[in-house]
């Protein structure tokens, strides 16, 4: 005979699913002891939200559905919000919750840990299914696996009631009931006349711009789309998660003038980046006087004139899609990008980046952004193979745009949401799924949400440093107190004035370092990279540096109306 602990265990291994990250509890503590006992890796978190932020990544690094696997109602909720940021941002990932009793769930009798978790999750997830019968456990795990890669990939929820867990089954029907998926990320051919309309608007092109998403960072067609860019010759612009697809110092990066190409650009071709806030919505001030049109390669259809008219859409996966677009360059001939316009770019680009040079070079007390991320830069330049996580307002904003990648899928960001909480989930996912070590560039506020992980990255010795922007608080830390009745109260955006953060991760026995000026960062920095111990560096920042929401101030609705 076998149960349903089995069956669950032998789908996923069916699929070579090898890791589920998780929390135990009740009814799912034997599920996790059965995955280790079976020879699969169960990575045990202190919440489910890093958990399923972990599995989330792992998706994203490798196109396979990362496993997240909690126990009932709170438990589950805990893990929804990492699904929901893994359907936003298109990551594969499968929440698999225990739940209660059904019968009395839904007669709302009052069980432990009651929740109608299934229509909970619908609003949140790509997909959600029950599986109420042991022999419905292969197909259920199938059918949840092809729905978090196939097409637009994203979170998908698998509920699996206790009674479901404990059922037998003759073992060799059991056997016989897994299902193995075959060709989960089916390539999606684009229609031959759609790359020839994409071919004819790119000949009409002036000033021609490629936008780099991070859908083509997992595409995984990196040689493909490199060779796009550097036959087509137009300059590019990577989103922040595809830095590193091609590597930031490339001669075709336009990213040392952004506002300059997204402005008088005429001819945008979209690869795997949605026209949403983080590109202005494709409108506005940002995209300047000159009419553009947009070539846009997207796997999912209804993406297309979300925001503003798509000349030329491309539906397909953007392996074959760039591949077409390839092929078609070659035989048709393509005229490269004048030099009127990269030579005005080149221009821009030198003056923007030796400005940023002179920025970099300083060295004020107390260190700023600037100086600390100088010291880091370039240690991460010498370590392409290094993961680079990042969160924080200012901390991101500046870390994006200074730190180079120089390899695919190597940076995990706030995302789609800007979300922060990602941290420590993401590098515990990035580090089991990699093998490599992760720094993580973090402000104080955004570590605050992940921060008990650290316990995790200790328990299993990964090679995580964690770098901590400490300025006293959420964007800065020089608030007033605004309450006139408490005038000792805090104020809204203030934490524990110079707080040790390096002291939380020496409780777990980890290295922690403080440090306070550039070079003892690079100091610290170079040996808790080269210990490939679990390292957390308190990084002191002049609390006066930054900007309210960093590049996002004119998002807070006073500004955004004028009246501040
Ligand atoms: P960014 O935030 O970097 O701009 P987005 O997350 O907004 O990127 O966009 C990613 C896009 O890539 C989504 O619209 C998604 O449908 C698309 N996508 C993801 N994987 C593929 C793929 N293999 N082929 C084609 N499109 C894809
Ligand atoms: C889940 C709102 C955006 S950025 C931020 C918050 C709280 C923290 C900024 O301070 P930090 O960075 O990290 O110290 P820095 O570099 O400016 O000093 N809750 C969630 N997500 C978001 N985005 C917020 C709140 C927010």
């Amino acid at each position: 005979m076998t149960d349903g602990f089995h069956l669950v265990i032998d789908a996923l291994k069916h699929n070579d699913i090898d890791t589920i990250f998780g929390l135990v509890g009740i009814p799912i503590t034997d599920l996790a002891r059965l995955a280790q006992a079976e020879g699969m890796r169960f990575i045990g978190f202190r919440h489910e939200q890093h958990a399923g932020n972990a599995a989330a990544i792992a998706g994203y690094i490798t196109q396979k559905p990362g496993i997240c696997l909690t126990v009932s109602a709170p438990g589950f909720l805990n893990g929804l919000t990492a699904l929901a940021n893994a359907t936003t941002n298109c990551f594969p990932m499968i929440l698999i919750s225990g739940s209660s009793e059904r019968e009395i769930v839904d007669l709302q009798q009052g069980d432990y840990e009651e929740m109608d978790q299934l229509n909970a999750a619908k609003p949140y997830a790509k997909a959600s299914y029950r599986i109420n019968k042991a022999e419905d456990i292969g197909i259920g795990i199938a059918r949840a696996i092809r729905a978090a890669v196939s097409g637009r990939p994203g979170g998908v929820y698998l509920d699996l009631p206790a009674q479901l867990l404990a059922q037998s089954l003759d073992a060799e029907h059991g056997k016989r009931s897994l299902v193995k998926v075959v060709d989960p990320v089916p390539r999606q051919i684009p229609a031959p006349d759609s790359i020839q309309r994409a071919l004819d608007v790119l000949k009409g092109a002036k000033k021609p711009l490629i936008l780099l998403g991070k859908g083509a960072a997992y595409a995984q067609a990196d040689a493909d789309i490199r060779a796009f860019v550097e036959n087509s010759g137009i300059p590019y612009l990577p989103m922040s998660m595809a830095k590193g697809l091609l590597p930031d110092n490339h001669p075709q990066s336009a990213s040392a003038a952004r506002s300059y190409v997204l402005a008088e650009a005429d001819v945008v071709v979209l690869i795997g980046a949605r026209l949403n806030w983080l590109l202005s919505h494709g409108k506005g001030k940002t995209w300047g006087a000159v009419p553009k049109k947009f070539i846009q390669i997207d796997i999912s259809p209804t993406e297309i004139d979300s925001n503003v008219a798509i000349e030329a859409p491309l539906i397909g996966d953007i392996g074959s899609c760039v591949a077409a677009l390839l092929k078609g360059i070659a035989d048709n001939g393509h005229a490269k990008p004048d030099a009127a316009w990269t030579g005005a770019i080149a221009e821009r680009k030198d003056k923007n980046m030796s400005k940023m040079a002179q920025t970099l070079a300083a060295s004020p007390s107390p260190m700023n952004f600037h100086s600390a991320l100088r010291s880091i830069r370039d240690i991460l330049k010498t370590r392409p193979d290094i993961n680079v996580v990042n969160e924080g307002a200012n901390t991101l904003d500046y870390a994006r745009s200074i730190i180079d990648m120089y390899e695919p899928r190597k940076r995990f960001d706030s995302g789609t949401w800007g979300i922060m909480g990602i941290g420590m989930g993401y590098a515990i996912g990035a580090a089991v799924i990699t093998g490599k070590p992760v720094v993580a560039i973090e402000g104080d506020s955004a570590f605050g949400f992940s921060g008990m992980e650290l316990e995790t990255i200790c328990r299993y010795d990964l090679p995580v440093v964690t770098i901590i922007f400490n300025n006293n608080g959420v964007y800065k830390g020089t608030d007033p107190n605004l309450n006139p009745n408490v005038p000792n109260d805090v104020p809204v955006t203030s934490f524990v004035k110079g707080a040790r953060y390096d002291k939380m991760i020496e409780a777990f026995g980890g290295i922690g370092y403080n440090v306070t000026t550039p070079e003892e960062l690079t100091a610290a920095l170079n040996e808790a990279i080269a210990s490939g111990k679990p390292s957390l560096i308190n990084a002191v920042i002049d609390p006066n540096a930054g900007t309210e929401s960093g590049r996002l101030t004119n998002l807070n609705p006073q500004s955004a109306a004028g009246k501040k």
